[in-house]
């Protein structure tokens, strides 16, 4: 039975993804900006052909529920589009907390679309395996790349314009992200359900939409001028934009905890004391904190200093999925 084994880094976006323009297919409303981390990583192994194996394993247990079942529908969408019918099973691991709003099911994903290609003895680019894992989990079609990644909106109904693209490599502009983390369980609402929800029933999701293309060309200049003020800027505003639409939905969705809100501010008290770090936050409690690598140290003892932050990690930005173990399907 084939197998084969591949990794990815989770990924944070500084303009962000919210909203589907197709759920099936996971078409965003919205581009989005974000960087690979190298430190919080994603490893699958997918085997080709066990009929009797459990669909998806992680960290040595089977995994059930909702991720189970998406999974497996994952898996028997992925077989064909890599051309078998044979059945896929996976089993991952994570160097970080799963289901909690850092990402884990972008680099998972995208590991699971990297290890299945190689496990076929596939040859697929990385521009179209970006647009394999992506139906898997939207923000998975940014982990496929290094460094600097943009996710297009697209135009399509059948998404082939929707994939990502590398804006800037990992060791053209080496920053870092320390993570605070305030909760450590699964977090309350699922993004996926709550971007439908927001999407349905928030007042300001019209200006979400109607303000992004600004943002992601902002974005992509500070990028290319490798200007860390307007980088931090820009996603911090995107940041608490995208939070004021869910505040906004009917019921309100409130991802943030007390400790969110204090780490926050710690930010913007390293910046009045000359340390320049900006926050962003997920569909989760975690406030991520963007430096420069000479400030990890400074950044990582106030985030861990702030009342209700419970540990940090650190990662720097980290290069795009690879194969471990298995044929390489791209050139
Ligand atoms: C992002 N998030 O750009 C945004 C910001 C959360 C907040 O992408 O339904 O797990 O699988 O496409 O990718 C999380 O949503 O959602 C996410 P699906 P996904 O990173």
């Amino acid at each position: 039975m084939p197998d084969a084994t591949a990794r990815a880094g989770a990924n944070v976006a500084l303009v962000k993804y919210w909203g589907k323009r197709d759920e099936e297919r996971n078409l965003p409303a919205v581009g989005s900006i974000s960087i690979t981390l190298g430190d919080l990583v994603a490893t699958a192994r997918v085997r080709v052909g066990d009929t009797g194996a459990a669909r998806f394993l992680g960290g040595g247990e089977v995994v059930s529920g909702t991720a189970a079942d998406r999974m497996a529908a994952y898996l028997d969408w992925l077989g064909p589009q890599l051309g078998t019918n044979e059945r896929l099973t996976t089993e991952v691991e994570a160097t970080f907390p799963v289901g909690a709003g850092l990402a884990s099911s972008a680099a998972i994903h995208c590991a699971v679309a990297v290890a299945a290609a190689s496990a076929l003895g596939a040859c697929v680019d990385r521009s179209r395996l970006s647009r394999l894992a992506r139906v898997g989990s939207g923000s998975a079609a940014r982990s496929i790349y290094g460094g600097w990644v943009e996710w297009h909106r697209g135009e399509r109904d059948d998404g082939e314009d929707s994939g990502a693209t590398q804006l800037l490599g990992e060791d053209t502009w080496p920053l870092a992200m320390v993570v605070a983390i305030v909760h450590d369980g699964p977090k309350e609402v699922p993004s996926r359900d709550a971007m439908r929800h927001v999407a349905r029933t928030s007042a300001l999701y019209a200006a979400w939409i109607e303000a992004q293309p600004d943002d992601l060309a902002a974005m992509r200049t500070a990028i290319a001028a490798r200007d860390l003020t307007a980088v931090g800027t820009i996603a911090e505003e995107n940041c608490l934009r995208m939070h004021a639409i869910t505040f906004a939905a009917r019921p309100p969705v409130l991802y943030w905890a007390p400790a969110t809100l204090a780490a926050m501010e710690a930010v913007r008290g390293l910046r009045t004391r000359g340390c320049e770090a900006y926050f962003t936050i997920d569909a989760g409690p975690q406030v991520k904190v963007l430096c420069s690598p000479q400030n990890v140290d400074t950044v990582a003892e106030t985030m861990a200093a702030v009342p209700g932050v419970v540990r940090t990690l650190r990662s720097t930005l980290g290069g795009g999925a690879e194969v471990l173990e298995g044929p390489t399907p791209w050139k």
